[in-house]
């Protein structure tokens, strides 16, 4: 129908099954698991990482850099040294030892993994601990990773948490701790040994293999060998036990803590059967990472690694005295200076202006940034006034290299900012100046160099962390929740398996069910504009117009009520632009979100309905299945310009 062309010409015309096909890489189901961890992976940051290869043979690894970020404990003549042969260098454990990642708890929701390269050459006495609790003393008794509880209660190794042994060349032993009052201490140990070779055809002892241990913080750790799932552990029931006497030392008798535990854990094979469940365990809500050996030989570990979804920045690693950093406002880097002191802040001199480069970092895997700061202009009792401290988060996007450095402050792309709203004082005896924490929402995807820039009017401000903070995946409510949902002006788009939001959530996804990170978009995307045209013999048309964000939705369509009648139109056709006339026109009138136009026309409207009101509404169906509306519009034919 050739009047069709007064409203618009097909510019480029995408479909969005298509365009919903063809952007589902190739990712994890059932079958892959290797894929699975590579994807699961890939979606955390490396927190530690250690592989030995700078130090020297012999070497206590207590003095390489591994213990930077890990507190190596031996006992009972035990040892562990670097070891080396053609292959390259590890670590060797020998007689009774324990590694434990520094002060670092793992909290709900909080995502991590561990992963190293081991070679187990006896029957193992080889463990690897999550979940743990924080507290490994207790009335004045140490209980460590590598010994039993003392009591002669036959615990076995450690006192709390899950611990994965290489039983033999085929099997690996998955043991969970339990609050048992009948057992010294109160703890008991529940093994479940699994085969994760057929017998015979594994090699466990001999070779080095790759263990990683998943935990997504939300109730599921996943045990992998060589990129392989061996194992499900399904943890859930926070409780404390009231006559568990974990505690720290120092409050022991007077005012004990006690640590709050999971209680409820299964033990799961590769399969999916279930091959322990425990009812009392003692799997800590705030748990840590460790390694213990209990009278060991031949124990080697190599490329230890420690994922997490959050990432702190290290200041440490910031360029110093201005080099690569900006100045703001001046592009004068001899007064106006942000460098990091001691290797363990950022200083920033001489009132605002000025930007410390943080790195090449992806947003698009956080959603918050917290700052951590306080006011570095030692010795007088002061108050800062409101406002005149003032952070941002800022591209290189208006980088004047002519200038050397130098960028104006309109022109900072800011990510995030933040400025002091209320009078601060200070006291002039304030070692660090009373720290404050500040946390800000990120909206952006940007990947690249980042800066924290600092416009402020205080003359000193010293920075002392900086955390990005992942984007959490959310357990998938019941879908009928998200169909009219506006959530501060967005509206809903659909589940997603990453962080960026690009790969569609898949409810058959194994590798954490039900969990999903949440898109939303500008509500504006999904408006209804409406435009008028000539129709034949003084009819008239209208055009009804609106716009997605991406081309991963199923389709979009349109919610006409006319004269208490409801029609449905839908498609699977979007455009990169329309012509209005002979004018052509962008997505962008909607919002800057809005990448692909959607449109229905209702034709040759006659006279006598001029002044009837069409009640619109546009809606999409995200790649999950769930129907979304915009908001509604009312027009006329005679109320359109
Ligand atoms: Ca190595």
């Amino acid at each position: 129908m050739t009047h069709r062309k007064r409203f618009f010409i097909r510019i480029v015309c995408w479909m969005l099954a298509i365009g919903f096909a063809a952007a589902l890489p190739a990712v994890a189901n059932d079958s892959e698991e290797s894929d699975s961890l590579a994807y699961l992976l890939a979606q955390m940051s490396v927190l530690s990482a250690y592989d030995f290869e700078t130090d020297t043979a012999g070497t206590a690894v207590a003095d390489t850099d591994f213990a930077a970020d890990w507190s190596i404990l031996l006992a009972g003549g035990g040892t562990a040294a670097v070891a080396e042969d053609t292959a390259g260098k590890y670590a060797k454990f020998d007689k009774y030892s324990a590694v434990e990642l520094k002060n670092m708890y793992f909290g709900p929701s909080e995502s991590y993994a561990v992963s190293y390269r081991g070679k187990f050459g006896e029957k193992g006495h080889n463990y690897l601990f999550v979940r743990g609790t924080q507290v490994l003393k207790r009335n004045g008794t140490v209980m460590n990773w590598y010994e039993s509880d003392g009591s002669g209660a036959g615990s076995g190794v450690g006192g709390s948490g899950i611990y994965f042994r290489v039983y033999n060349d085929d099997q690996i032993q998955v043991s969970v701790k339990s609050y048992d009052a009948n057992k010294g201490k109160h703890v008991a140990t529940n093994e479940a040994l699994l085969s994760v070779y057929p017998e015979g055809e594994g090699t466990l002892t001999a070779d080095f293999h790759t263990y990683t241990c998943y935990d997504n913080g939300n109730g599921t750790i996943w045990f992998y060998i060589d990129g392989e799932h061996k194992a499900t552990i399904l943890y859930s029931g926070a409780t404390t036990y009231a006559a568990d006497n974990y505690e720290t030392v120092a409050t022991a008798t007077a005012n004990p803590i006690h640590a709050s535990y999971y209680k409820d854990v299964a033990v799961l094979n590769a399969a999916g059967e279930t091959k322990l469940s425990v009812e009392n365990a003692l799997v800590a809500v705030e748990g840590r990472v460790a390694f213990g050996h209990r009278n060991v030989t031949n124990t080697y570990y190599d490329e230890i690694k420690v994922y997490t979804k959050d990432l702190k920045i290290d200041l440490s690693g910031t360029s110093k005295y201005g080099t690569g950093n900006l100045s703001l406002l001046t592009g004068d880097e001899s007064t106006k200076r942000c460098f990091v002191g001691m290797d363990t802040f950022a200083y920033f001199r001489n009132s605002g202006g000025m930007a410390l480069n943080l790195g090449t970092i992806d947003l698009s895997k956080y959603d918050r940034v917290t700052i951590t700061w306080w006011d570095a202009a030692c010795g007088n009792a002061r108050t800062l006034a409101a406002g005149n401290v003032n952070f941002a988060l800022t591209t290189t996007g208006a980088l004047d290299t002519t200038t050397n450095k130098q960028v104006e402050q309109a022109g900072v792309n800011k990510l995030a900012s933040w400025s002091l709203s209320a009078a601060k004082s200070i006291s002039a005896k304030d070692d660090f100046r009373s720290a404050e924490t500040i946390t800000l929402p990120l909206n952006s995807s940007y990947s690249g160099n980042l800066y924290l820039a600092y416009m402020g009017t205080t003359n000193a401000v010293a920075v002392s962390q900086i955390t990005l903070h992942a984007k959490a995946p959310v357990k998938v409510p019941e879908t009928s929740l998200w169909k009219d949902i506006s959530y501060r002006g967005n509206v809903f788009s659909g589940y997603f398996k990453d962080a960026a939001c690009a790969i569609p959530y898949d409810a058959g996804d194994s590798e954490d069910p039900g969990a999903a990170y949440v898109k939303f978009v500008d509500a504006n995307v999904l408006s209804v504009k409406a435009q008028k045209s000539d129709g034949t013999d003084g009819k008239k048309n209208i055009r009804f117009v609106t716009t997605v964000d991406s081309l991963n939705y199923k389709k979009v369509g349109f919610e006409i009520t006319v004269g208490g009648k409801t029609i449905f139109k839908e498609t699977t056709k979007v455009y990169e632009a329309l012509q209005a006339g002979t004018q052509q026109i962008e997505p962008g009138v909607f919002s800057s979100q809005s990448c692909y136009f959607a449109a229905y026309s209702l034709w040759e409207i006659p006279e006598s309905a001029f002044d009837t009101e069409i009640k619109v509404r546009a809606y999409w169906e995200t790649p999950n299945g769930i129907v979304v509306y915009g908001a509604y519009k009312t027009v006329t034919v005679n109320g359109l310009e």
